[in-house]
């Protein structure tokens, strides 16, 4: 098929015709090299922590052309998930996106109808172009900033001048050649690269550096997946560093910190949320749901959300961590309660947390042995017993002489 070259108004209507389909940003832009691409000396400095499969597809985040041989244009989408809506707003406990029914499911919807008005307007047939949203190998943040969508901030989000922090987004490649986007104040850019300049709008600020508890932006836009609390409760499977945890305050599923602290958010509104689904009465769960929670209640509670990937196991062991937590952060603790409603409140917590020190899912008992003894002390040999003398997993063990030694 002959290429078509969309540009002025055509260009206008097609991105008019996405945004109807629910997307509140689309932007285009070509494949040209990047120059500021740092992909290969993140994961060669080992900043990627476990993340295994971004190692692996290097290559093909690196050069689009090896996703799809014939591509020509990126169309770069944006959905504002913004909750406008408390509990959700003003809550830190939970990262904001999970608070939606997982959006790998409910954007995918929109980059379906995305696909079919390509095959209609254009004859394009379904091997011409490819979306994703987060799962592909492309450099989201990247191709943003390059199709002058925002620019990607110190704290490495792609920042928008009208939805600050709050987009998620998706990506189609197609063969189909459309008029590129400018970048953002592209006169400030240095000539050959792609626009994409790190912290092009951030001017002298550096609050997300700052106020990153864990010091996890090494340096402006480069964020070590190792130390970030984010990288440790959603995607590592296994044991949370223990000089981390008490890091972690009241997050027990993702972080927006660095996201909330930025001062571009002061222009961002509640977005139209029309390929989202909002989940956000899971932010009035309680602590003592959640440490009680049986795989049955979980699988009703989290179903088609973002935390199901987590499993009860995970979720009990990020649990763990914010209750250890409970001395230094006031977010879990229920409101209302007088001095010794605190006390019996805390004696439940302290119940469930001994029970999870012998849970059948190894991984979750150092996490509660650790808030134990973070919450109680010495005091936790005696709540935790006999249990101990038939223990046999070795991190367990290895908690347990850490604060007995
Ligand atoms: C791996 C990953 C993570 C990891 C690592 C994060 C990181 N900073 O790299 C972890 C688990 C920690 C994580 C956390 C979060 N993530 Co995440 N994550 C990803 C994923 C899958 C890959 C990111 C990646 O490639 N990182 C490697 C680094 C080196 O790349 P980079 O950050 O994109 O930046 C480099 C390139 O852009 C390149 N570059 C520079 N200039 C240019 C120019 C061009 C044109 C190009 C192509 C590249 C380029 O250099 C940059 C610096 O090295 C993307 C989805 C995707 N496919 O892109 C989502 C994604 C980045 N995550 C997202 C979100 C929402 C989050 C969280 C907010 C979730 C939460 N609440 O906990 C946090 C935010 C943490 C943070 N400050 O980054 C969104 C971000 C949306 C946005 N507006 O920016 C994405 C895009 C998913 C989506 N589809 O919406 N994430
Ligand atoms: S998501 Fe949280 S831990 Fe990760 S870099 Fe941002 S503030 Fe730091
Ligand atoms: S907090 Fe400041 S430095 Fe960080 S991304 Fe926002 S504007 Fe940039």
């Amino acid at each position: 098929m002959e290429l078509v070259s969309i540009r002025g108004n055509s260009k206008e209507e097609l991105r008019r015709e996405i945004e109807a389909l629910g997307f509140d940003e689309v932007r285009f832009t070509d494949l040209e090299p990047l120059e500021s691409n740092r992909l290969r000396e993140w994961v060669e400095l080992g900043y990627h922590a476990d993340m295994e499969w971004l190692k692996r597809s290097i290559e093909k985040r690196l050069d689009p052309s090896l996703v799809m041989e014939e591509a020509c244009s990126v169309i770069m989408l944006g959905v504002n998930y913004l909750p406008g809506e408390e509990p959700a707003l003003s809550q830190s406990r939970w990262g904001k996106y999970s608070l939606y029914l997982d959006y790998h499911d409910t954007l995918l919807s929109g980059l379906k109808a995305v696909g079919r008005l390509l095959e209609g307007h254009y004859d394009l047939d379904s091997k011409e172009y490819r979306y994703y949203t987060d799962t592909g190998p492309v450099m989201e943040r990247g191709w943003a900033a390059a199709s002058g969508m925002g620019w990607q901030g110190k704290n490495g989000m792609l920042i928008s001048k009208k939805h600050g922090n709050w987009l998620l987004l998706a990506t189609v490649l197609t063969k189909l050649k459309i008029e590129p986007d400018p970048p953002l104040k592209k006169k400030l850019v240095a000539k050959e690269s792609k626009g994409a300049e790190m912290g092009l709008l951030c001017g002298k600020c550096v609050r997300c550096i700052e106020d990153c508890p864990t010091d996890a932006i090494v340096e402006p836009g480069l964020l070590d997946a190792n130390l970030c609390i984010s990288y440790q409760t959603i995607e590592n499977k296994g044991i949370i560093p223990r000089e981390l945890r008490h890091l972690f305050g009241s997050r027990i599923f993702g972080c927006d910190i660095c996201l909330d602290v930025c001062p571009w958010n002061r222009f961002a509104r509640e977005g139209r949320r029309l390929l989202l689904v909002s989940r956000f009465q899971i932010a009035s769960l309680s602590l003592l749901d959640i440490l009680r929670m049986d795989t049955e209640e979980f699988r009703e509670c989290f179903r088609k959300t973002p935390i199901k990937r987590l499993k009860l196991r995970g979720l009990l062991r990020n649990a763990c961590i914010v209750a250890g937590n409970l001395h230094e952060n006031d977010e879990w603790w229920p409101s209302d309660l007088d001095d010794n409603m605190r006390s019996a409140w805390l004696g439940e917590v302290r119940d469930e947390l001994t029970r999870l020190c012998s849970y059948e899912e190894t991984m979750v008992r150092p996490h509660a042995l650790w808030a134990l003894f973070r919450l109680f002390g010495q005091e936790a040999v005696v709540l935790i017993g006999d249990a101990i003398e038939s223990e046999k997993d070795p991190a367990t063990l290895e908690e347990y002489a850490y604060w007995v030694s």
